[in-house]
């Protein structure tokens, strides 16, 4: 006996990773239906060897739906989570909407799955942002061995993150590097993506951070602990797929380079590829449609007392989105909807 699942915004990015992901975890499916606008309306998608053309979201009744993931704005959640829930169907959210309501768990199923419990008070989950969830799968094991004190995280985020658009843009500056007459112009962005970086995610804040960098400070301590001082740089770079970060913690405690890198090793979700040599680190391109967070360049920081560096990859469509949305999921059956 499985569940009836709704995957709202079924022809986006990280929508289709959804499903791909539902498939390959071979999630106990009943039944599925696949939502999208009006526009998008018949459109295929797969789900495994499945193909299945989308309903209508506005039309939809989630009555009788066991659990929604959805991977649409926040506007659209706006509308349709609350109907959906109402329903009795659980949400699990991908958008920031109701990341930061205290009545909604915000789960990364590595560091905090008993707190999905929390979900009936408004029968909705969330997803973390993408930054957010392969750190914290980091700090979680570390965090249990010698308290955090402090993180400095600078991010080096792929223009998936900001979607098709973003891809898009990516693909045509670069083209258009190599055929002058092809100029075009910055759009998604606000300056040229295609050999450049920009140290700019989402809208300024009144501090001068941007609302990607209060994200991660905001949801790292929603989820590990709000007692752990986090300051971080988002920087959009010309990636297509899968985020990086490098990563500065400062501890109460010393905790050597050694025991961190064997920690990690065992920590769930966690693939360490660390070697002081040419290659004996995971870059981007080698994390795409994986599900592990890889971590490597780990080291002591000198500097201070109690210090760490490490270097952290994960594709972000997956453990960033969709991934960490069906181990939810999973956890949701497991803890709260059994099934047969
Ligand atoms: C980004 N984290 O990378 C944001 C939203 N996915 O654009």
């Amino acid at each position: 006996m499985g569940y009836k699942v709704v995957v709202v915004g079924a022809t986006g990015n990280v929508g289709r990773e959804m499903l791909n992901i539902l498939a390959e975890r071979e999630f106990p499916v009943d039944e599925l239906a696949v939502l999208a606008s009006r526009r998008s309306l018949g459109t295929e998608v797969s789900f495994g060897d499945q193909t299945l053309k989308t309903q209508d979201l506005d039309a939809f009744d989630f009555t009788g739906w066991d659990m929604a993931l959805f991977a649409v704005g926040s506007d659209a959640t706006k509308q349709y989570a609350p109907k959906a829930a109402a329903a009795g169907c659980v949400v699990i959210d991908n958008s920031s909407l109701y990341r930061y309501d205290p009545d909604v768990p915000l789960i990364v199923p590595e560091v905090n799955a008993d707190a999905v419990l929390g979900y009936s008070k408004k029968n909705i989950i969330a997803n973390p942002n993408c930054s957010t969830a392969q750190m914290v799968v980091a700090l979680k094991p570390l965090h249990d061995r010698a308290k955090i004190k402090r993180v400095v995280v600078s991010t080096y985020q792929s223009v998936s993150g900001s979607g098709k658009e973003g891809m898009d843009e990516l693909w045509d500056q670069t083209k258009a590097v190599y055929n002058p007459t092809d100029e075009v112009p910055p759009k998604k962005y606000p300056k040229q993506i295609a050999f450049n970086v920009i140290p700019h995610i989402d809208v300024f804040m009144d501090d001068g951070s941007t609302k990607e960098e209060w994200k991660m400070v905001s949801e790292t301590k929603k989820i590990v602990d709000p007692s752990i001082k986090v300051t971080a740089t988002c920087v959009r770079v010309p990636v297509f797929v899968g985020h990086g970060e490098a990563i500065n913690i400062e501890f109460e405690d010393f905790l050597d380079e050694d025991e961190a890198r064997d920690i990690l090793r065992e920590a769930p979700g966690i693939v360490v590829v660390d070697k002081r040599e040419d290659g004996g680190y995971v870059t981007p391109v080698e994390c795409v449609g994986d599900f592990a967070t890889f971590i490597s360049r780990i080291r002591q920081d000198s500097t201070i007392e109690n210090g760490l560096n490490f270097w952290c990859v994960s594709d972000n469509l997956r453990k960033g989105a969709a991934l960490n949305a069906v181990q939810i999921a999973e956890v949701l059956g497991q803890k709260a909807l059994q099934k047969g």
